[in-house]
């Protein structure tokens, strides 16, 4: 009778959920849409309407996990190497339900007629033939996507450079736009931050691929590239938690270790 009962013990949000969670509210805050769809996914998604050629590395046994069944174009399934075709779902989707305000928009002579601009984010699981202290095989990203009739590398600025310093509660991080290449996106950029106190101080840390639509993808996705431009950015969100609390091995996110997971109670 005198004996105490049993603790019920605590469960918690996974650590990367949680910046899941975080990035999504930012985004939400500033306008954007949530996506979610298949992990599993057709080659012309993950692939061919992304701008990346047939001979293109990504898309060899070593990069990619392929599933065994064939598709309806006869080439297997792939476990989505990245968040991207989700978002290509997401602009055939939008341009279908706004079809009137779309063909309204292309009969007007004035340029006064706009239909509904493409604002979203696609978090979720992602998968790579990869794993090593900073790769696993299977990992998150969050890709943003805004398309409109005006949209500038200068939204990019603003908008990521906003995202940034609320994530991680600091006003004073700066930011610097490094040139890359990526098959969808022309030009393209690395997004690195530079924290000004606290133990990384100084340092540059690499968080984001990002740059303009290339018009081909826009093309892809039923799109009039000479009227539609935007930008679109990518980002690891296992990374950020990383950088966020500290942690410097990728894998002790995907042990299921208690030791671990019960510290971000
Ligand atoms: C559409 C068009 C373009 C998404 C982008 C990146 C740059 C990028 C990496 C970040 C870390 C992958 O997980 S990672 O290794 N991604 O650098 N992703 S632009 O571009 C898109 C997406 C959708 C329709």
């Amino acid at each position: 009778m005198t004996l105490p009962g049993r603790r019920r013990a605590g469960g918690g949000l996974h650590p990367v959920s949680r910046t899941m969670e975080r990035i999504e509210a930012i985004f939400s805050s500033m306008g954007f849409d949530v996506a979610d769809g298949p992990e599993i996914e057709s080659d012309w998604h993950s692939f061919t309407s992304l701008n990346n050629p047939p001979n293109h590395p990504a898309r060899s046994m070593q990069d990619t996990f392929y599933v065994d069944i064939n598709g309806e174009d006869g080439i297997p399934y792939n476990l989505r190497p990245h968040t991207s075709p989700m978002q290509v779902r997401y602009a055939h989707q939008h341009i279908k339900k706004y079809a009137a305000e779309f063909a309204a928009a292309a009969a007007d002579a004035t340029g006064n007629v706009k239909a509904p601009e493409i604002r979203v984010i696609a978090p979720g699981r992602t998968y790579r033939v990869d794993s090593d202290a900073t790769h696993s095989p299977m990992f998150h990203q969050c890709e943003g996507l805004w398309l409109g009739e005006n949209v500038s590398f200068k939204d990019l600025k603003v908008i990521f450079t906003d995202f940034c310093r609320t994530f991680f509660e600091t006003d004073d991080l700066v930011l610097r736009f490094r040139p890359s290449f990526f098959p969808f996106t022309e030009p393209s950029a690395e997004i690195d931050i530079q924290f000004q106190t606290g133990p990384l101080a100084g340092r540059w840390l690499e968080v984001s691929g990002s740059g303009q639509v290339h018009p081909q993808v826009v093309r892809n996705m039923g799109l009039d590239p000479e009227r539609y431009i935007g930008f679109a950015f990518g980002m690891g969100p296992d990374r950020l938690t990383m950088l966020r609390y500290g942690v410097n091995d990728l894998r002790l996110f995907f042990d299921g270790d208690q030791r671990f997971l019960t510290q971000f109670q």
